[in-house]
């Protein structure tokens, strides 16, 4: 198996893990999903010169060197995250964005520091509600937009790590190097790579990647009033058999993985009959708070004819995934069922 990355767009690099990637817990580095706003960096200015500042409202701003970073309790984190719009083109109803399909998601360890670590040597005052992220990545066009996002204090307290290793590996440049946020089970649009400066705030910062994108609304709905995307969706991907593969009759394992965000996934039903009747399927692999599971069902297909698989997973509070997708304008956070189905054919 060496199948390339699926690209969506070379400049700026967005790129799609294949299918069959999709089928091992941990996602190689080499076939992690890529997406970036604009270019990656070229040049990685050398790690001696590499800062991180907290600044903001805090009692003490920090400047803080590699070096430092990995002086302080190393934390070792599994975490899925899946960019916004993976899966957008599989709604019925186009919507704008890239194309993904099923491949802008993966699984990875990661190796950094906790946040709350690092704040809590800055000591944030009372005020502070929110907490900002920038890269030093380029500005977006003429207007010189920076990825900069901002996550709720809350969550930057609980469960949000500094990564400077994925998969035992130093960040690869590509996703972050030397340093990327990364708030565990949501989207990656709230894990800035390339990451240098940290500000605290009392409000959410403003801004275009805050305001304009990353937010669920409706046609002739104002962009800023729709809901900021957090947590992952609760969401199962089927990544064997593939659309429209040809079976003989006989035994076939069904695989796939499912995923809730902060959530914890309870169960996995598979249905061969388009949705008629269900069955269980079974975990396989580790099981790791922040980290998708992986699942099999063997189906003993025994009559020729063309089939409808579909997977549906319900999380732990009894929450079942949708049917169908609920569509807004930027075709996020798409979890639904049908979309997700796979037909093949048996001969
Ligand atoms: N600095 C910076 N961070 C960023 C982005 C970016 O364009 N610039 N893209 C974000 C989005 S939308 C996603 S889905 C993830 C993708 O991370 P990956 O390329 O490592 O998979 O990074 C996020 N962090
Ligand atoms: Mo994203």
């Amino acid at each position: 198996m060496d199948e390339k990355m699926r690209i969506l767009t070379e400049r700026p690099l967005n790129a799609e893990t294949p299918i069959p990637y999709l089928r091992s817990w941990i996602t190689s580095n080499a076939h992690f999903f890529a997406r970036n706003q604009s270019a990656i960096p070229e040049k990685i200015e050398s790690l001696q010169e590499w800062r991180l500042s907290i600044e903001g409202l805090v009692g003490i701003p920090l400047t803080l060197s590699f070096d430092e970073i990995l002086k302080m309790p190393k934390a070792i984190v599994a975490n899925t995250f899946e960019c916004s719009g993976n899966s957008r083109s599989l709604l019925t109803e186009k919507a704008s964005g890239n194309p993904w399909t099923i491949g802008g998601v993966g699984n990875a360890v990661y190796g950094g520091v906790w946040l709350h670590d690092i704040l809590n040597q800055a000591q944030p005052g009372p005020e502070a509600k929110h907490v900002a992220f920038e890269g030093f990545d380029k500005s977006l066009g003429a207007g010189g937009v920076k990825f900069i996002r901002s996550i709720p204090m809350d969550k930057a307290m609980a469960s949000t790590l500094l990564a400077y290793e994925m998969n035992g590996e130093p960040l690869p440049v590509k996703h972050g190097y030397p340093l990327r946020a990364l708030a565990l089970g949501w989207t990656g649009a709230n894990c800035v790579k390339w990451l240098e400066k940290i500000t605290l705030l009392e409000k959410p910062f403003e801004g275009f990647f805050m305001d304009k994108v990353y937010r669920v609304y409706q046609k002739g709905q104002d962009s800023a009033s729709g809901e900021i995307i957090t947590s992952l969706k609760l969401k199962s991907i089927i990544t064997q058999p593939l659309k429209d593969e040809t079976f003989p009759a006989g035994p076939i394992t069904i695989l796939g993985a499912a995923y809730a965000g902060e959530d914890e996934i309870q169960s996995v039903d598979v249905s061969v009959d388009g949705g008629k009747s269900w069955h269980d399927a079974e975990f396989i692999g580790p099981r790791e708070r922040f980290a998708w599971r992986q699942w099999q069902y063997v189906w003993r297909a025994e009559t020729k004819g063309t089939y409808t698989i579909m997977a549906r997973a319900t999380d732990h509070k009894g929450a079942q995934q949708p049917m169908d997708a609920s569509w807004n304008v930027l075709g996020y956070g798409n979890n639904g069922v049908h979309e997700h189905a796979v037909t093949i054919h048996i001969q």
